[in-house]
This record gives C-alpha cells, structure tokens and sequence, in this order.
C-alpha cells in the first residue's frame, strides 16, 4: 500500500518549557534556530490543576513574533478559550476531547475562522471517539502524558504510546487524506524515532528533547532532528 505519511516533522517547542520572565528574547532564539512553530499551552486550573500562563501572555507574545501559535487548550470551557485565542491571531487549535460537549459545532467554529482544528486526546481516551469527527479534522493531538501535570518531573511517558500513535496513525490512513498526529508529553531523544516511525508527524519538543538540560538549544535541535531521521528511515523500511 502506499504510504499517506508526509516526510517532514514538525517541531513544536513548549512554550511553557521557556523561561518565562524572558519569552520575548527565548522565542527570538528559537526563531534564530530555524523553529517554525511555537507549542502554547493554556490551563485553566480546572481540567488539569496547573496554569503557567493566562491569555494576556499570548496575547503580549502575539504582538512581538510571528512565529504561528499552535494552541493546546487544556481547559472547562472551550468556547470561551476557543473564542479568545482566536481573537489574539493563532493558527492552530485544539481542545481536549474529553471536556467538550459539542465537538463537532468546536471543531467547525474554529475552521470557519480560517484556523487548523484538532482534537487532543488524553492517554487513555480510546481512539474510535474520533470516528465521526474524522472529515473536519486538520490534525489529532495525543498526550503521552496526563495533560497538565509536566510539572511532576517523575512522570513518564505510557507505556503505550507507540502502540497509540501506531493505531492512530492505521485509523487515519483509512481516510482519503493525511490526517496529521503531533504528540505531546516527554517526547525525548530516545522515543522519537519510533513515535516518528509509528506515524507521528509533529513533536511537542520539551525538557525531555529541546530543552534537555545535557546540551544548549544548538546541540539539543541537532540531536532532535537526528532522532526524526531515523525515525523517518525506520518509517521508510517498514513501508517496503
Ligand atoms: C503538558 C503539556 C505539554 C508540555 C510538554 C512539554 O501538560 O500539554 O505541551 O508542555 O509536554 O513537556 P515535556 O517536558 O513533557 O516534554
Ligand atoms: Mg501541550
């Protein structure tokens, strides 16, 4: 069969994972490095107990890059962040399945705005919650770990997030276009070629990759887009 994957990966860097006394001059750096895409998560402190940053940091940060805004909202109230990111000039969002209620009327809200739309899904959410929503997708969003606690430096990735992105990647490719996955939560220097190789074509890239404390921003994208190749050669021989 041939093989729906496109042979990029975008890299999206966690905002949250920046120092945030100087987010000017850190995305200026990123930028300076090539990134295309800069990862914003925004928490309300309900659906997950955590929130690094509110609407009047994006909407500051708006005003001084224009680097796109690839928003994760990990909130209670979708419509309210939905309309409010939107209204600060994003190009992407996605929201949490597992708190939305009317996520096909989301999902048309956002596109109707000339904006991407995707559906971020929790570790253990299953993946057939995606079969009707599947024709307005423009991408799928899956956590590898529990949305909103990265601050516990302990947690891992599941344990079953190669089979996830695999599984995810098998339903999409029954449709006729390419859906793409980004993956988010401890996407390291270790698991990137398989989650890659699985069929992932964005990583969240955070303290387990990008901002790895063993390198500087240099050496750690150097390795990063290491890891994506070989990801993208195993991709490949498995396709054969
Ligand atoms: C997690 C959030 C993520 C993190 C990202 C970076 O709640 O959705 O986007 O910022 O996971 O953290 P790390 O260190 O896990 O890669
Ligand atoms: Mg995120």
């Amino acid at each position: 069969m041939k093989p729906k994957h496109k042979n990029a990966v975008q890299i999206s860097p966690s905002l949250i994972c920046l120092d945030l006394c100087r987010l000017e001059m850190e995305v200026q750096k990123l930028e300076k490095h090539g990134i295309n895409q800069l990862h914003v998560d925004l928490l309300d402190g309900h659906f997950s107990p955590s929130m690094p940053i509110g609407l009047e940091v994006v909407r500051s940060l708006r005003a001084r890059t224009r680097i796109p805004f690839d928003v994760h909202l990990m909130v209670q109230d979708n419509e309210f962040f939905i309309r409010e990111t939107m209204a600060i000039g994003v190009q992407r969002i996605c929201f949490h399945y597992e708190s939305a209620l009317h996520v096909d009327w989301l999902l048309a809200l956002i596109q109707e705005n000339g904006i991407e739309a995707g559906i971020a899904l929790a570790p253990a959410t299953p993946l057939d919650v995606l079969e009707y929503v599947v024709e307005r997708l423009d991408f799928v969003l899956l956590m590898l770990i529990n949305p909103g606690f990265a601050g516990n430096k302990g947690e891992q990735q599941v344990p079953y997030a190669v089979r996830k992105v695999a599984e995810c990647r098998n339903f999409l490719d029954k449709g006729p276009r390419h859906i793409p996955i980004e993956i988010d939560g401890r996407v390291s220097f270790d698991t990137i070629p398989q989650l890659v190789a699985a069929g992932a074509d964005s990583l969240v890239a955070g303290t387990a990759c990008l901002f790895s404390k063993d390198g500087n921003l240099r050496e750690n994208l150097l390795k990063t887009k290491r890891a994506i190749n070989d990801g993208l050669r195993k991709r490949k021989e498995q396709c054969r």
